[in-house]
């Protein structure tokens, strides 16, 4: 059966009614992505109607249309921000010269790797998340969810669209392929190492929309920046959607330990998980878990591959504006870097240091969300502090997953690491005791022992409003 692509079934500003060639190439591949979406989206839920919000337009009061949808009904549609005239590369070699509305034959390779795997992360994280309908702690919890998957499937629509309009035949090849690796499979894993992890219950799901999502704003701002303008607008319109994301994780977190902090203060000896909550020791061991796979998908401290892409200037820093600066030759970025087993301080020729810049940027956001958290338990009046751990702890990409770390930074000998790693990261006891909370809560306005109730609800509804229609 051959899908009939229309405007209205897939929203988008990028003139499809009017292009034979881009709606052949998703006539073709629209009924594939429906197929993976049954076979590897969220498992149930399928024939209810979810409380969404779709994109119909790029307009302020388009981008944001909640109503009442079955999620393989969603619309998921094409949007670029709108063109800017006269836009010029903003940083690398190229700095100055009109963007580029074509991709450059000379940096065709380098590009179609940094769409396709920006592309297959979005895939991924709804294949990790495929089971979480069942043990949702509230209907308002299980609408964000489905919100995050649906939305993470537009953005791989959104990838696949350059593969179909800019690449021919190899992004027609990629397109299909990210609909045939899977997350955590072993024959065909996904790109990106945290894409492989899996996402088992709530807690996860929290710490994973906090940390590796934010991981996906500061490679799409940076990819945002790009002289490869249709990658720039693109990336430019997810980022609107990111920010629900990232409050979903760190809403969800918070109020987690909002509950800690309730529970603490009603048990007598303060022992939260005897009432059926999840103490803060416990949370920190998820946070130094996420946090660090998180920090993996920025790539090696010293790269090529970063400064080659800055060069062409396909990849930019976070908002490169900022800077006076743009392009980086003779510059040097100070950072800890591993010589002979040794943390050593040194200069580091800025191009190269590119991933490092901006996990460092990115280090700077988590920290003002976990900053909020800590607030949140202060006026609880419960004297904990959570904390990142440092960039050396828990590594498995770059200089630093040589060796071993304690969450201060302090390097360690493996022996120590594995008699500790216990009181830093989730055990197994620790994985049974939360996936022991989860259960499903299906009345409206209900919580599961677990979580503090949101501060408001979707949309100005109230927090019992029937998110998730479960009898139709
Ligand atoms: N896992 O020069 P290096 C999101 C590989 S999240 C596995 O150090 P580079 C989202 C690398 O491929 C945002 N392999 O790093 C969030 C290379 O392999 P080859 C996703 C890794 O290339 C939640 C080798 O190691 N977007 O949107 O500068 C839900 C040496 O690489 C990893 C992007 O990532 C890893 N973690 O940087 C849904 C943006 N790291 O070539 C969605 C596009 C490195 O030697 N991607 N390697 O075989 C990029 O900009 C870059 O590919 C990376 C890596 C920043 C990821
Ligand atoms: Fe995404
Ligand atoms: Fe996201």
């Amino acid at each position: 059966m051959t899908a009939v692509i229309t405007d209205e079934k897939i929203p988008n500003n990028v003139n499809l009614a009017g292009d034979r060639r881009l709606q052949r190439a998703l006539e073709e591949w629209q009924p594939h992505f429906l197929s993976w979406w049954q076979d590897m989206g969220p498992v149930g839920f399928q024939a209810k109607d979810v409380y969404l919000r779709t994109a119909v337009s790029v307009e302020a009061d388009g981008w944001a249309h909640f109503d009442y949808v079955k999620m393989p009904d969603y619309r998921w549609g094409i949007f670029l921000e709108p063109k800017q005239a006269g836009r010029v590369h903003g940083f690398g070699d190229n700095q100055g010269q009109p963007v580029w509305d074509e991709v450059p034959g000379e940096f065709r390779n380098m590009l179609r790797r940094l769409v396709v795997t920006q592309g297959d992360t979005e895939p991924a994280s709804v294949e990790q998340q495929r089971h979480l309908g069942a043990t949702a702690p509230s209907l308002y919890d299980l609408r964000n969810l489905f919100q995050v998957n649906v939305e993470e499937g537009r953005h791989l629509w959104a990838m696949v669209y350059l593969l179909h309009t800019y690449f021919g035949r190899d992004g027609r090849e990629e397109a299909e392929e990210l609909l045939k690796r899977r997350s955590g499979d072993s024959d065909k894993p996904r790109i990106l190492g945290a894409f492989n992890e899996p996402t088992p219950h709530w807690l996860s799901f929290f710490m994973f929309t906090m940390f590796t999502d934010r991981d996906g704003k500061y490679q799409l701002a940076a990819l945002a920046e790009s002289g490869f303008d249709p990658l720039a607008r693109t990336c430019r319109f997810m980022l609107t959607e990111e920010a629900h994301h990232m409050f979903v994780g760190e809403t969800g977190v918070q109020r987690v330990v909002k509950r800690a902090c309730e529970l603490m203060k009603q048990a007598p000896n303060g022992d939260v998980r005897a009432q059926g909550g999840i103490d803060l020791p416990t949370i920190q061991k998820y946070l130094n878990l996420h946090f660090t796979l998180s920090l993996d998908l920025f790539g090696g401290e010293v790269s090529s591959n970063a400064a080659d892409a800055f060069a062409a200037g396909l990849k930019g820093r976070y908002k490169e504006d900022r800077y006076d600066e743009h392009k980086l030759i003779g510059t040097h970025y100070t950072m800890d870097v591993l010589e002979d087993g040794k943390a050593v301080t040194k200069d580091i020729a800025m191009r190269n240091a590119l991933n490092e810049v901006l996990r460092n940027e990115y280090i700077k956001d988590c920290q003002r969300g976990v900053d909020r958290w800590n607030k949140t338990i202060k006026d609880e009046g419960v004297d904990f502090e959570l904390t990142l751990p440092s960039h050396k702890f828990h590594r498995q990409i770059g200089m630093w997953s040589t060796v071993c770390a304690t969450p201060a930074g302090e390097l360690i000998d493996r022996a120590e690491f594995e008699a500790k790693k216990h009181a830093w990261l989730p055990s197994a006891a620790d994985e049974t005791y939360i996936k022991s909370l989860m259960h499903a809560v299906t009345e409206p306005g209900k919580m599961a022992s677990w979580v503090a109730p949101p501060a408001k609800g979707i949309n100005g509804l109230p927090g019992e409003f029937q998110y998730v229609r479960l009898g139709a």
